[in-house]
């Protein structure tokens, strides 16, 4: 049985982005929750050593509760509704935490960046550029405004994909918005906000920004990017129809 509807497959298609909630059960969201706080340098019962502290990526993607959230969950079958059954290659999420700031000060992002682009820190070598075809952010978490949210730059899919109709994939340095985009032209940010068991799918080419979190709970948040299998086959054409490669959303 389908998961989506044709009202969230036209919705992801004009935003790029697609939120569904209460994906995940609640017993694998706690195991999930278990898993990141067996490395977590703070006490789990006392929420003032959350404060600053880490690290950012507490356990592998492959420990088994987080490989699950992705692997043993609507999750795959949500993407592949999208992309087309059989079409994606098979990965795990990364857990990315943003922890509690201790201050109040918080400005919404104007920019953000396109995923796969090398800087001197992210391990993409540079003069390559990864390419990716559509990525979810899992929360574990109940995350508010400012609480550190995956942040999305509605139709920025769209404005990518008629950038690259001219320009080199290779062309965005650093995948950073403001290498293309003035202020004025980007979208506003929609930061998502949701519950533990809540997730956000967006295009592998929307803009994104992580935020500071100026909250009491850790944002507890797995990201995994997933390509087409053919994608190094495909990853430098830029098809008139964007959705070309998407059979399940076309
Ligand atoms: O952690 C976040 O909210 C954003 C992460 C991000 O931008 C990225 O991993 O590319």
């Amino acid at each position: 049985m389908a998961n989506l509807s044709m009202v969230d497959k036209q919705f992801f298609k004009d935003n790029g982005y697609l939120i569904k909630r209460s994906v995940l059960s609640c017993d694998q969201v706690e195991a999930a929750r278990n898993s990141l706080w067996s490395g977590i340098d703070a006490d789990r019962d006392d929420p003032s050593t959350w404060v600053g502290a880490g690290p950012r990526v507490p356990c592998s993607g492959s420990d088994p509760a987080i490989n699950a959230t992705v692997n043993e969950s609507p999750v795959f079958s949500m993407m592949e509704e999208m992309v087309g059954h059989d079409q994606l290659q098979s990965g795990v999420p990364g857990p990315h935490l943003v922890f509690p700031s201790g201050d109040d000060q918080w400005s919404e992002p104007k920019h953000g960046h396109l995923d796969g682009y090398y800087t001197p820190t992210n391990g993409v070598p540079e003069g390559t550029v990864g390419y990716m075809t559509l990525n979810v952010t899992i929360y574990v978490e109940d995350i508010a405004p400012r609480g550190g949210c995956f942040t999305v730059f509605p139709g920025t899919h769209k404005m990518a994909h008629e950038y690259f109709k001219t320009k080199s994939l290779l062309s965005v340095r650093g995948g950073s918005s403001q290498e293309i985009w003035s202020d004025e032209e980007m979208p506003k940010a929609v930061e998502f906000t949701g519950n533990r068991g809540d997730v956000c799918f967006w295009h592998g080419q929307m803009v994104h920004s992580g935020t500071k979190n100026v909250n009491e709970n850790i944002r507890m948040a797995l990201i995994g990017r997933f390509r087409r299998k053919d994608s190094s086959d495909i990853c430098f054409e830029t098809p008139e129809d964007m959705w070309k490669y998407w059979e399940g959303i076309q």
